[in-house]
């Protein structure tokens, strides 16, 4: 097989969340103006891996339909509609990366339990980047034993990150940060390692079809573990998502092993 000569490394994986780019309140509902402007700070940021959540396209059809990410599903019906909505939403969020001078290039997370799956993708990615393309990917219904299986973007971002090990993971989310008090958004806690993490996610509800907050908390806290540091912070503030994929220390949330 031929492969790309110039595989290239990774400065950030950065997971955009459903809770940023759609009306969670709304089934299938984009915000095309958040689209806009988080893709506008991207375009500004190094060589990423870019991951979107599912918000109010996928999790409302996952959720009506009984799919999560914590068993498998036989229905096949309910499998197509909600990959269906992720579509629709992907598309949508990738025209806004494109209109704002990112080219980006859509790949599927559709063995989410396969390791050669995931040793694929990571070789894909790195070829991706050495093309000058800006690899895609999102929270998707995967096949796995027994039927269908949510695999959501936090998920993906974890297992990329065991292969392709950047300097960070960056969750982008509507809120500045891991909050204390959930109606306070200065209340986001600075830092945590992997295991302050775990303890946080575990006193922490789970809503929707991939878990939540506390499943997010697990996954930073195992991508920590790794030695990479993971910042949560507000996709909101173009200063912050700067900081965050370069380098530099936004406001927010910082889970790191030390
Ligand atoms: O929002 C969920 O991805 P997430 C994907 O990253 C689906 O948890 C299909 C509900």
């Amino acid at each position: 097989m031929g492969v790309p000569m110039s595989s290239a490394s990774v400065d950030a994986i950065v997971k955009v969340g459903g809770s940023l780019i759609t009306r969670k309140s709304e089934p299938m509902s984009a915000d095309v103006e958040a689209m806009s402007e988080v893709s506008r700070a991207l375009s500004r940021a190094g060589r990423l891996v870019v991951v979107h959540g599912g918000g109010s396209f996928g999790h409302s059809v996952a959720l009506s339909r009984g799919l999560s990410s914590s068993g498998a599903s036989r229905d096949a019906e309910g499998a197509s509609a909600t990959r269906l909505a992720m579509h629709e939403l992907s598309t949508l969020f990738l025209r806004e990366l494109s209109a704002a001078g990112l080219r980006p290039f859509l790949i599927h997370a559709s063995r989410p339990d396969s390791a050669e799956f995931w040793d694929g993708a990571a070789s894909l990615v790195r070829d991706l980047l050495g093309l000058g393309v800006t690899p895609v990917t999102h929270g998707d219904v995967g096949v796995t034993r027994g039927g269908f299986r949510i695999v959501g973007g936090d998920e993906i971002c974890l297992r990329l990150a065991e292969r392709l090990r950047p300097p960070r993971v960056v969750f982008l989310m509507d809120v500045p940060g891991v909050l204390r008090d959930p109606r306070d958004p200065s209340s986001y806690v600075e830092e945590l390692d992997p295991d302050g993490a775990r303890a946080m996610a575990a006193g922490l509800s789970g809503a929707d079809a991939t878990g939540g907050i506390s499943a997010k908390l697990s996954f930073a806290a195992s991508i920590a573990d790794l030695g990479v540091d993971v910042y949560l912070v507000s996709g909101r503030s173009t200063p912050d998502v700067l900081k965050a994929t370069a380098g530099g220390r936004p406001r927010g949330t910082m889970v790191r092993d030390r």
